[in-house]
C-alpha cells in the first residue's frame, strides 16, 4: 500500500510545488539562509516549514543559521521575536518586511509571540506562491478574532457524527489512532491558516468520551502535546451531567457537591494539560442533559463550569442550540426558530466573564439558506461566538460541490443593527468563530478534494472576516493547484457559484429540510413533516411555508432589531431567497421577477440541474491541467452530483405538481 503522504491531495494547500518559470528565475539565489529566534517545538516548526517551503518552491536547500552567529547576511529569511513596547498587533500579529539590497531580498518576519512568528512564516510562503514577495513589501497583519476554533464531532470508537470523509483522525476502538504523525500533519495544516483552538470530541458526549477528563486523560494529554507544537490549544467537549457518571446522584448546578466535584476534576485535568483552552458543552439539547432538569437556567449551568475553569485561565463555551425536539407537529404555536432567543436573551448579563455562548449561524440548523440568528446582536453583555458548519450535513455531504464561503460571507456581513447601522455579525461576534469540521481519515482529508476549500476558507475568514470570497478562492486554488490561469478562472467560477446551484436544485426560498430523515442525504419532501423536530413546510394544495410574522404568525420576526423585523415582516420587502422561511405563500403569488411562486420552484430545479451539467463541463475542460488522480476523483463526484440533482429536481417538482395541480408553463417533464 502506498504511503498516504505520497498521495497528492493529502498535502491540501501546502504542496509547495515548484514556482512557475518566471517566478522561479526571479527568486533563484534568494532565501539562502534562515534564522529563527528562540527555541522549542514551535520554533522548530517554523524552521522546518521554511526549509520545506523554500525547498519545494525553489528547489534549493536553505541553510539554517544558528542563533548567536549574528544576523544572516545577504539573501535571507529572518524571524525575530521582538518584545517591542510599541507593538499593537498582539501576540498573534506579525509584521513582514522585504528589504532589497543589491539584488538580494531579505525577508524579516517580526512578532512578540511565537504564534505570530508562525503565522508570519506561513503568510510569507503564501505570498511567495501568489507572486507578491518583492523588495519594499510591508505587511502587517493580526487576527480579527481571538478564538479561531475547529469543532470535531469525533467519537472515541472512531466514528464521526456527520462525518463524510472516513473515520476519525484521532480515535479508533476507544484508543488514540496509531498514526500520530497524521495528527501532527493536521495541526500543521490548521496552523497554516491561523486556527488556534480545537475541540477534539463530539458535543454529544457518550459514556466513553466522558472519561477524557478522567481515566482517559492521557489521550487528551497526547493530543494537547501534538497541537501545542503548532500553537493550537485543546478544548474538550464534556457531558454536562458527568457527576451522574462519577457517583453523585445529581447534576444540579447549584448543589455544592456538584460544584466541588467539577472544581476537583478541572484541577486534575489542568495538572496534565496546563494550557487546556477549556470545555465545550451541549446541554438541554437533543436529549442531552442540562440544567433544565433541575429547574435551573442555562446561565446557572454555564457559570458553574465557568467558575471551575476560571482559576486555570480556562474558558467555558456553551452552545445555544437549545430547543424542544419533542414537538407535536399538530402544535402550531411552538416555533423552533424562536427557541434560542427565547431561552437566552433574558439571561443577557448573567454569564461569567469566561463563559462564551456559541450560536449557530441560523435559528434552525445549518440549512442551505436560513436567516441569520436574531441572537446575534441581542445580548450586549454576553460573550458570543459564531458557529458554522464546514461539514456538509445538509449541503451535499461532500459528494456534491458546495463551496460555503459565499454563504459565510453573507452571514458575517449581515447587519444586525444592534448598535445602529454597520453592526454586522462580524463585529458583534468579537470573541471569535467556531466551525464543525469536515475532516476524516480519507487520504484527501475531506472526502471530496474540492471540499478542502471550505476548510481553508473558514479559517481565513476566522482570521479576517473582511477578506473577500474571491480573494480566498484565488488563494486556495493557486496554493492547491499551482499557478495556472485556466484552472484559476474555471475553478473560481465553479466554486463561487456552487452554493447557489445546490440551493436551486434542492430547497430554494429558505424552506429547507426536504431531505431524508436521520442521514439527511437526498430528497424527501415530507421526511420531516410529521416528525417531532419542529421543522415543517406545511404545504397543502394552495400554499406553503410557515407564517413567522408578528402580525399573524409565530412572532419570530419580532426577535430582530426593528430595521430587520420590518424587512422580514412584510411579504413585499422580505428578501425573496428567504420568503418561505418567514411567510406562508400561495403558489400563485407573483414574485418580483413576475413569475408565480410555483413557477419559480419549477424553474429553479430545472436550472439547478443545467447548472450542474455546466459544472461538469467546466471540470472536464481542465483535463490535463490538474493531476490525473484528482481530476478523476472530482469528475466522479460531479457525475454523482448530476444524478442526484436530477433526483432532487424530479422529486420536488412532482410533489408540487401533484399537490397543486398546476403545471409548468414551459411544459417540461414533470412526472405526474
Ligand atoms: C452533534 C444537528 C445534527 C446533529 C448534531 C446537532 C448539534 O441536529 O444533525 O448530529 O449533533 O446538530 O449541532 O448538536
Amino acid at each position: 500500500m502506498r504511503d498516504i503522504r505520497s498521495l497528492r491531495d493529502y498535502a491540501c494547500w501546502l504542496h509547495y510545488d515548484p514556482l512557475k518559470k518566471e517566478s522561479w528565475d526571479k527568486y533563484q539565489g534568494q532565501f539562502e539562509t534562515i534564522q529563527v529566534d528562540g527555541d522549542g517545538p514551535l520554533v522548530e516548526a517554523i524552521e522546518e516549514e521554511l526549509q520545506r517551503g523554500i525547498g519545494g518552491l525553489l528547489g534549493t536547500t536553505p541553510r539554517l543559521l544558528p542563533q548567536g552567529e549574528g544576523g544572516p547576511q545577504g539573501a535571507a529569511v529572518q524571524v525575530i521575536r521582538a518584545l517591542d513596547a510599541e507593538w499593537t498587533l498582539g501576540e498573534e500579529g506579525y509584521q513582514l518586511e522585504v528589504q532589497e539590497e543589491e539584488g538580494s531580498l531579505r525577508v524579516v518576519i517580526t512578532s512578540p509571540g511565537e504564534r505570530g512568528c508562525l503565522y508570519g512564516t506561513f503568510a510569507f510562503l503564501r505570498l511567495l506562491q501568489v507572486g507578491e514577495i518583492g523588495g519594499g513589501l510591508q505587511v502587517t497583519d493580526s487576527p480579527k478574532n481571538d478564538l479561531r476554533m475547529i469543532n470535531h464531532w469525533d467519537n472515541l470508537d472512531g466514528s464521526v457524527e456527520r462525518g463524510y470523509a472516513g473515520r476519525s483522525i484521532f480515535f479508533e476502538d476507544n484508543q488514540l489512532v496509531s498514526d500520530l504523525d497524521r495528527i501532527r500533519d493536521y495541526a500543521r495544516l490548521l496552523a497554516s491558516v491561523g486556527i488556534n483552538s480545537v475541540a477534539v470530541n463530539n458535543v454529544n458526549v457518550h459514556a466513553a468520551e466522558t472519561q477524557l477528563i478522567a481515566s482517559r486523560i492521557d489521550m487528551a494529554e497526547t493530543l494537547a502535546n501534538i497541537f501545542r507544537a503548532y500553537g493550537i490549544r485543546l478544548f474538550l467537549s464534556v457531558n454536562y451531567a458527568s457527576t451522574l457518571e462519577f457517583g453523585l446522584d445529581t447534576a444540579d448546578p447549584l448543589d455544592e457537591r456538584v460544584r466541588t466535584w467539577w472544581k476537583n476534576q478541572v484541577k486534575l485535568v489542568y495538572q496534565r494539560i496546563p494550557d487546556l483552552g477549556g470545555f465545550l458543552v451541549k446541554a438541554d439539547s437533543e436529549n442531552r442533559p442540562g440544567p433544565f432538569t433541575y429547574g435551573r437556567t442555562q446561565a446557572d449551568g454555564a457559570n458553574m463550569l465557568g467558575e471551575a475553569l476560571e482559576s486555570f485561565g480556562g474558558v467555558l463555551i456553551w452552545r445555544c442550540f437549545v430547543y424542544n425536539c419533542h414537538q407535536d407537529w399538530r402544535d402550531t404555536k411552538t416555533d423552533r426558530a424562536r427557541a434560542a432567543y427565547d431561552y437566552f436573551k433574558p439571561l443577557d448579563g448573567q454569564f461569567r466573564h469566561n463563559v462564551i455562548l456559541q450560536i449557530k449561524n441560523g435559528p434552525m440548523d445549518f440549512q442551505v439558506r436560513e436567516p441569520v440568528s436574531p441572537l446575534f446582536g441581542a445580548m450586549e453583555d454576553t460573550n458570543q461566538i459564531l458557529e458554522l458548519q464546514i461539514t456538509q450535513e445538509y449541503t451535499g455531504q461532500q459528494r456534491h460541490l458546495c463551496y460555503l464561503v459565499p454563504q459565510w460571507k453573507e452571514i458575517l456581513d449581515f447587519d444586525t443593527y444592534a448598535q445602529g447601522p454597520g453592526s454586522t455579525v462580524a463585529t458583534v461576534v468579537s470573541s471569535g468563530m467556531a466551525a464543525v469540521v469536515n475532516v476524516g481519515n480519507d487520504p484527501n482529508w475531506t472526502g471530496h478534494t474540492l471540499a478542502q476549500a471550505n476548510l481553508y476558507g473558514y479559517a481565513r475568514l476566522a482570521w479576517d472576516p473582511s477578506l473577500s470570497a474571491e480573494q480566498i478562492t484565488r488563494e486556495w486554488i493557486t496554493l492547491t493547484f499551482g499557478p495556472c490561469t485556466e484552472v484559476l478562472a474555471t475553478l473560481s467560477e465553479m466554486l463561487l457559484t456552487s452554493w447557489e446551484i445546490y440551493e436551486n436544485y434542492t430547497t430554494p426560498l429558505g424552506i429547507g429540510w426536504m431531505c431524508n430523515p436521520n442521514h439527511h442525504y437526498g430528497p424527501n419532501v415530507d421526511g420531516y413533516e410529521y416528525s417531532k423536530w419542529g421543522t415543517y413546510h406545511k404545504a397543502n394544495n394552495q400554499a406553503i411555508g410557515v407564517d413567522r410574522t408578528v402580525g399573524n404568525g409565530t412572532g419570530f420576526t419580532g426577535q430582530y432589531h426593528p430595521e430587520n423585523a420590518a424587512l422580514y415582516e412584510s411579504m413585499e420587502t422580505c428578501p425573496e431567497e428567504l420568503l418561505l422561511f418567514f411567510h406562508r405563500v400561495p403558489y400563485t403569488y407573483q414574485l418580483k421577477t413576475g413569475k408565480t411562486l410555483l413557477q419559480h420552484i419549477y424553474d429553479s430545479h430545472f436550472l439547478g440541474v443545467e447548472q450542474v451539467e455546466g459544472l461538469l463541463a467546466s471540470w472536464r475542460s481542465l483535463e490535463g491541467r490538474v493531476n490525473e488522480a484528482t481530476f478523476g476523483h472530482v469528475l466522479a463526484r460531479l457525475e454523482e452530483q448530476l444524478d442526484h440533482a436530477k433526483e432532487w429536481r424530479d422529486v420536488i417538482n412532482t410533489y408540487f405538481y401533484r399537490i397543486s395541480g398546476i403545471g409548468d408553463i414551459h411544459n417540461r417533464t414533470i412526472y405526474a
